[in-house]
């Protein structure tokens, strides 16, 4: 049975990453009506990864026999400027996230809590793939700039990603 402590903490990080999703969610809008259809799509599918994680962190509160208590998820920004900022604001909003992560890794540590330990051990290396990948969008954006050609190859090739 998991401990109360740890049941906040998941009930808590499980709020997080629906707030993740909802800022992506928000983010590839905003992309959209600038008519970075790349952009948006990308971030459309982080917005779904975020999702499986939540579910992901849902399903290992529920085996453990832990009670799932959703709240309310804050409302996200609506306008995030041009797309390096938007980019810059995610890799911030990952950095934070793994602080998170990184806290309750420890907490369950802490706990003598080796099950969540080790579920947790997937989202540590996932935030090491989460802040990687969107760290080299911010250098390819800072290289290319907000205007020109560049920013529209860049828009293309985000187009491309699938889902997982
Ligand atoms: Fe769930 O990794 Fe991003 O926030």
């Amino acid at each position: 049975m998991i401990s109360k402590t740890m049941q906040d903490a998941l009930n808590a990080q499980i709020n997080l990453e629906q707030f993740s999703a909802q800022l992506y969610l928000a983010m590839s809008a905003h992309c959209t009506g600038k008519s970075f259809k790349g952009f948006a799509h990308w971030l459309m599918v982080q917005a779904s990864e975020e999702t499986a994680h939540a579910a992901k962190l849902i399903g290992f509160l529920l085996d453990r026999g832990g009670r799932l208590e959703l709240k309310a998820v804050a409302a996200p920004p609506t306008d995030f400027g041009g797309v390096i900022q938007v980019f810059e604001e995610t890799l911030a909003h990952e950095k934070s996230i793994t602080g998170r992560i990184n806290a309750l890794f420890e907490q369950a540590r802490n706990e003598k809590d080796h099950a969540s330990e080790i579920a947790l051990q997937w989202y540590v290396t996932e935030q090491v793939e989460e802040e990687s990948k969107v760290g080299e969008i911010v250098d390819h954006l800072r290289a290319v700039g907000d205007q020109g050609g560049g920013i529209w190859y860049l828009d293309s090739k985000m187009g491309k990603r699938v889902i997982g």
